[in-house]
């Protein structure tokens, strides 16, 4: 199946309507010396280059000229560019450094039917620029007589791997991983494929080994991978694309056989130095590591009683000196919980740890959130640390990987869903107090800072094992860089892009997008509840399958309702926010709909907006639910002739798993609830 490792990147010919300007590629610079230029500005017009071969069959030449502009003429219009340039054909890459503060990774667009201008001041935002004109050429028809700027909401665009160095990847849907095999580091074309996808929608980093670092994966900061890491960072970087690593905060004893881990320690504390000199020496691109230290039998400095921002600071330090960053994990909790426990809540574990270390952090540290207080539900709250922290480099974990959402066995478009979250007003300060304005850095001036997404990609010939789930990985990348882009928008790009551009079928399959979240919450766990899978591996319904364990995560459904008492009668969980959402999650009557049983108990004969009681509302949306999975394969059907071959076999068979598997979960559901409450359906259907 060739063609598909290119995912949306898989161009299909079509006609050429503007000749001139798909005739050459320019690169003008001050010095016009392509020696000069960085690695990125030649992908870039390797990249343009491969566009017109495979969208027209065209060859480009390629230039390099050479013309001074100050850096407000970089705001001009096209005519006063051609008198600027001398350049009046084809498309220019006006490459200008000193830009690079006020455009940071951005760029800007100017055309007319002869000529294109991408004009920035970094290569990074040279690259986006002509990946944005490709993808302008496939989904708008033309590049021509456009005018944009586009500017990076996020300075941080991560992709988190989760991957082990024998292969395997955890939470991983979509084959074993494609930098890790046997243990050893895989250096190959799919790398390149890989940076060359995340570039063409924005990422610009990525971490690539799984943050439950153990075994060969703490020796990736030895010299036995330094190679292949090096080659793994060079290939990364001509796509703009930075290295990271996860690390193993037990290295020093794990690796040097030290006595301890203590971040106070002066030997770990020089042991940590030389590694990092070492190792940001051997692989000069690395940009730094991502830390899971104690969490979920993780190691870290609770061992030591120290705290988090001493265990952080003190990687930090070492860091510092090679312009490293050390991206330090919020996900601290007790997994030990006794489920009898009523007082416990694992949602307030994040808050608890981290808001009373607010401002005690390095400059280089930056704390990495989850997007809710428990861990990747299909409905959850914000966590309240969003909002919380104030003097704290802060960035958005969500996961594109479907742990909890279907395993890329079922289509759950995930980016409403974030943007959800980006959306969600914090009242942490007058203005500027979204969630997206905290993690771009607009509200506290912080520049360490942006969106990290759990990858759900895999060595399968189409990335994602569900075709659909590609649309997860291109949306994070593109909403990443533009958080004002709608879902819709997303989703008709990649669309277009990857499967068809007949407008019936774009239709069609982005409606079915925009509703697969809320589809997949109606015949899965009710109201913001979430869990209710079996343990372990996460897939499929068991309603009861974590409520007697030691994971904190609880139903505590009885005969007489469910959900969780968060409020501060409760939990206190609700405490957590800053006030104007506190009372709105603390009053079960002013209490989101689609959160209550996040943070109330409720009856089950209590009566909802809707007018429904509660338990009528479970019944109703699993069977709505299941009916629109089944509706979901029927559509797909009918648009068989219009999705490529490929892709519709692989896609229909998914479709067909779920809306099996979503029958499965309304039943075992609903006939859960039955027994517990008594209640029988109004509408008198089959309850087991
Ligand atoms: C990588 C959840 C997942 C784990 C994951 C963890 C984390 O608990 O089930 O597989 O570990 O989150 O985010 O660290």
């Amino acid at each position: 199946m060739a063609g598909y490792t290119d995912a949306w990147l898989s161009y299909k010919m079509k006609a050429l309507t503007n000749p001139v300007l798909w005739s050459r590629v320019t690169v003008v610079t001050a010095a016009g010396d392509k020696e000069q230029l960085p690695q990125t500005v030649v992908t870039a017009t390797a990249e343009l280059v491969r566009a017109g071969k495979e969208l027209f069959g065209t060859e480009l030449q390629t230039y390099y000229e050479a013309a001074a502009l100050l850096p407000a003429e970089a705001e001009a219009g096209v005519d006063a560019l051609k008198r600027l340039t001398g350049q009046a054909e084809g498309t220019v890459l006006l490459f200008l450094p000193e830009l690079a503060k006020g455009y940071s990774e951005g760029y800007r667009i100017v055309s007319d039917d002869t000529v294109m201008y991408i004009i920035a001041g970094t290569g990074r935002g040279i690259l986006y620029g002509a990946f944005d004109v490709i993808r302008m050429e496939i989904t708008e028809g033309s590049a021509a007589g456009k005018e944009k700027k586009v500017l990076p909401d996020n300075p941080l665009r991560m992709m988190n791997h989760w991957d082990n160095m024998d292969g395997s990847i955890e939470r991983g849907y979509s084959g074993r991983s494609f930098f890790f095999v046997d243990n050893e580091v895989v250096v190959n074309e799919r790398t390149r494929a890989y940076a060359r996808l995340c570039a063409s929608v924005g990422i610009n980093a990525a971490v690539i080994n799984n943050v439950n670092v153990k075994n060969a994966a703490t020796e990736l900061i030895t010299p036995r991978y330094e190679k292949e890491l090096r080659r793994m960072s060079e290939v990364f970087a001509e796509y703009g694309v930075t290295l990271y690593l996860s690390l193993n905060f037990a290295a020093p004893m794990e690796l040097a056989g030290l006595s301890c881990s203590d971040p106070l320690n002066e030997e770990v504390r020089a042991w940590w130095k030389e590694t990092m000199r070492y190792i940001f020496t051997a692989v000069p691109n690395l940009g730094g590591f991502l830390v899971k230290a104690d969490s979920e039998g993780r190691p870290g400095p609770h061992t030591y009683g120290r705290t988090q921002a001493e265990g952080a600071n003190m990687l930090a330090e070492a860091a510092a000196p090679y312009g490293g960053t050390i991206i330090w994990r919020c996900f601290v909790y007790n997994c030990t919980q006794d489920w009898r426990d009523k007082k416990t809540d694992r949602a307030r574990a994040g808050y608890d740890h981290f808001k009373p270390l607010d401002g005690q952090f390095a400059d280089n540290v930056v704390l990495q959130i989850k997007n809710g207080p428990m861990d990747f539900q299909i409905r959850e709250p914000v966590s309240p640390l969003l909002g919380g922290l104030e003097h704290t480099n802060q960035i958005l974990e969500v996961q594109a990987a479907q742990e909890y959402t279907g395993q890329q066995r079922h289509f759950c478009y995930l980016v409403p869903m974030w943007k959800e979250v980006l959306d969600f007003k914090t009242y942490c300060a007058p203005e500027n107090d979204t969630v997206a304005d905290i993690v771009s850095g607009r509200t506290y001036a912080q520049h360490t800072c942006g969106m990290a997404a759990v990858t759900n990609t895999g060595d399968d010939e189409n990335w994602t094992g569900h075709d659909f789930a590609g649309l997860n990985w291109y949306g994070f990348g593109r909403l990443a860089f533009q958080t004002s882009l709608t879902a819709k928008e997303i989703a008709e790009e990649w669309i277009r892009m990857t499967v068809t551009k007949e407008p019936a079928a774009v239709k069609a399959l982005t409606d079915m997008a925009l509703c697969s979240r809320e589809v997949y919450e109606k015949y899965t766990s009710p109201l913001g509840i979430g869990w209710m899978v079996n343990p372990g591996h996460h897939y499929g319904p068991n309603v009861d399958g974590y409520e007697y364990d030691r994971w904190g995560t609880y139903h505590r459904a009885d005969c007489h309702g469910l959900g969780v008492d968060r409020t501060s009668k409760g939990t206190g969980y609700t405490m957590q926010y800053r006030e104007e959402n506190y009372k709105r999650y603390e009053d079960a009557a002013e209490c989101p709909e689609e959160l209550l049983l996040f943070f109330h108990y409720v009856r089950y004969d209590a009566v909802l907006k809707s007018g429904k009681t509660l338990i009528q509302h479970i019944y109703d949306t699993h069977f709505e639910g299941a009916a629109q999975a089944e509706q979901f394969l029927g559509t797909f059907a009918g648009l068989k002739d219009y999705i490529p071959e490929e892709i519709y076999q692989r896609s229909a068979e998914r479709f067909k798993m779920q809306a099996e598997h979503a029958k499965e979960w309304r039943d075992i559901v609903n006939s859960y609830f039955y027994r517990k409450s008594g209640i029988p359906d109004a509408h008198g259907r089959e309850i087991y």
